[in-house]
């Protein structure tokens, strides 16, 4: 007997009852017994349907739900309650399978792919096939957005075919190269041409690999995987960042642990600082990242020379640099960080004809328990960086709890699909978004977005945004938001799985990325992790 109508008659219930219940109004109260009958009757439906998963869940719930006894529920509460009974359900719905949240979880440093072609159907395969191995795809159809995503997402791996409109491969090669010389990020080229002079330069111009179109997705996949492989090989040799000479970040928690030992054996503290460079993604974008990497090397120079020999210095992340400074306690750091800063000031730069500036802000923490891990030290220095920063730049703080304003994120989920709403509160009100609190809100539609003002609130905000909504639809939602110029807004457009063009249109308008319904919500999660670690 075939069960699927029934099975899916099932679902949609069970979609329209908890979504009924988890978006009502504040004051409404659901009493328990009202959720054990629903519960009951699930239980006996799902296990004659044979949908075991379900089945299981809907026990659990009841077993729990009688220590509930006379409880009155509120919405949010039973949100919460309801929530791995809600996201079962979801992928019942679209998947027609059983996963469970857990079963499906991934590492979470997957290795990031970002493709550039303007043929979006090519885009759309290949980061369907790729994300199926595993990996993380980021997608451009347009150069611009390309070069910058990939100086912000900094992947491990780049595929960029060679005819595009605007600025052909090769040249966004070039801009990327000032990069990758430096950085070993593997780069595969892919063309309809595969005439002997196009591989010629290809490889010339610094391509590690060439793929013919049609591509044969099998043997793609492989060709990816052995660059990662390099890739990942080459990462964990050195200890060196080679555009700066600076030690990088794995040497740090060497030098860490080591200074963790002399503390314990002769208690000499140590101090952090985090050093930021104020607005450079300016200096990138006024005078290209050819001089945004001068102004690395120059600042990296600066620090080795104006440091102690004993005070080590790191590049930590893109423009990002850490000093540890050895048996000095945090007062003393701040008072070296503060002359840095007052040097460094002064250096002048010069760039197509203009002289310009650079600041930077910094973070200082003490190392002043045994117990302190590089981590949570990393961690303090930033929140005084986010607070150096906060009150206007060019200037040093040292980490004080009391002092510490937390970094705010806002996430706004913009979908007319009641269930997606209440699934995806209560899974990203759970995770936690390293040095970030959250706040998680919903909207039905567009103008119930816009008319709440939420996009004033300082901090930074992570969109997710329905393709396909009845008033106002995503595209023009992302348009609006863009209008506005705020660089503190990421955007994912979820799009439907032949929507071609609203993928096209998503990312000509600058979505960050997209991903197609239905969706795995622990992919989801690692994709916004993964555009949100960049503001770290
Ligand atoms: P803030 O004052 O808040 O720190 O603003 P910001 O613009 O300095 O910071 P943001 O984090 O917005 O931008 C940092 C930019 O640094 C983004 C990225 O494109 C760029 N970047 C990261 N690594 C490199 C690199 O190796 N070379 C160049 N040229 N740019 C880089
Ligand atoms: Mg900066």
């Amino acid at each position: 007997m075939d069960l699927s109508k029934y099975r899916n008659l099932l679902i949609k219930k069970i979609m329209e009852q908890v979504a009924e219940w988890c978006e009502s109004d504040a004051e409404i109260m659901i009493s328990n017994s009202e959720v054990h009958r629903f519960l009951h009757s699930i239980k006996g439906t799902s296990g004659t349907l044979e949908l075991e998963g379900i089945h299981r869940i809907s026990e659990t719930l009841l077993e729990q739900l009688s220590s509930f006894h006379k409880k009155e529920w509120k919405g949010q509460e039973l949100r919460e309650f309801l929530s791995e009974l809600m996201e079962l359900t979801y992928s019942y719905g679209h998947f027609e399978e059983v996963e469970m949240k857990k079963q499906q979880s991934r590492n979470g440093d997957v290795p990031l792919i970002q493709i550039i072609d303007d043929d979006i159907s090519i885009l759309i395969l290949l980061k369907d096939f790729l994300e199926k191995k595993g990996w993380m795809v980021i997608t451009n159809s347009t150069s611009n957005k390309a070069v910058s995503q990939y100086f912000d997402l900094q992947p491990d791996c780049v595929v960029i075919d060679v005819n595009l409109p605007n600025k052909n491969g090769f040249e966004i090669i070039e801009d990327l190269q000032i990069h990758s010389n430096k950085h070993f990020v593997p780069i595969v080229m892919i063309s309809v041409f595969n005439d002997r002079n196009t591989r010629i330069k290809a490889f010339k111009m610094g391509a590690d690999d060439f793929i013919q179109k049609p591509i044969d997705l099998e043997e793609f996949a492989v060709r990816i995987e052995r660059h990662l492989l390099r890739k990942q090989i080459y990462d964990q040799s050195v200890l060196l960042d080679e555009l700066t000479n600076l030690y990088n970040r794995r040497y740090l928690k060497v030098v860490y642990d080591r200074s963790m030992e002399e503390w314990k054996r002769n208690n000499q503290q140590f101090s952090i600082a985090i050093l930021d460079i104020d607005y450079f993604k300016k200096i990138n974008d006024r005078y290209g990242h050819v001089t945004g990497d001068l102004v690395l090397s120059t600042f990296a120079l600066f620090l080795a020379e104006n440091t102690r020999s004993n005070d080590l210095v790191f590049r930590y992340g893109g423009e990002e640099f850490i000093i540890l400074f050895q048996n000095t306690d945090y007062h003393k750091a701040y008072e070296i960080v503060s002359r840095l800063l007052a040097d460094f000031t002064t250096k002048c730069f010069e760039a197509n004809g203009e002289v310009f500036f650079v600041t930077f802000s910094a973070g200082i923490t003490g190392i002043c328990s045994k117990e302190t891990t590089m981590d949570s030290a990393i961690n303090a220095a930033d929140q005084a960086l986010y607070t150096a920063k906060n009150l206007g730049r060019s200037r040093v703080e040292c980490f004080n709890q009391s002092l510490m304003e937390q970094k705010k994120l806002f996430i706004s989920v913009i979908d007319d699909d009641p269930i997606i709403r209440s699934m995806l509160k209560s899974r990203l009100q759970e995770a936690e978004f390293n040095h970030y609190v959250s706040n998680i809100h919903t909207f039905e539609n567009g103008p119930s977005f816009f008319q709440s003002g939420i996009l004033e609130y300082p901090g930074e905000h992570f969109l997710i945004l329905d393709g396909v909504m009845p008033i106002m639809d995503g595209i023009e939602v992302l348009q609006k938001v863009k209008q506005t110029e705020r660089n503190n807004v990421s955007v994912i457009m979820l799009t439907g799985r032949n929507s071609e063009d609203d993928i096209a249109k998503a990312l000509e308008l600058g979505a960050d990325d997209y991903m197609t319904k239905p969706f795995h919500m622990n992919d989801l999660q690692e994709r916004i992790m993964r555009l949100i670690q960049r503001k770290k």
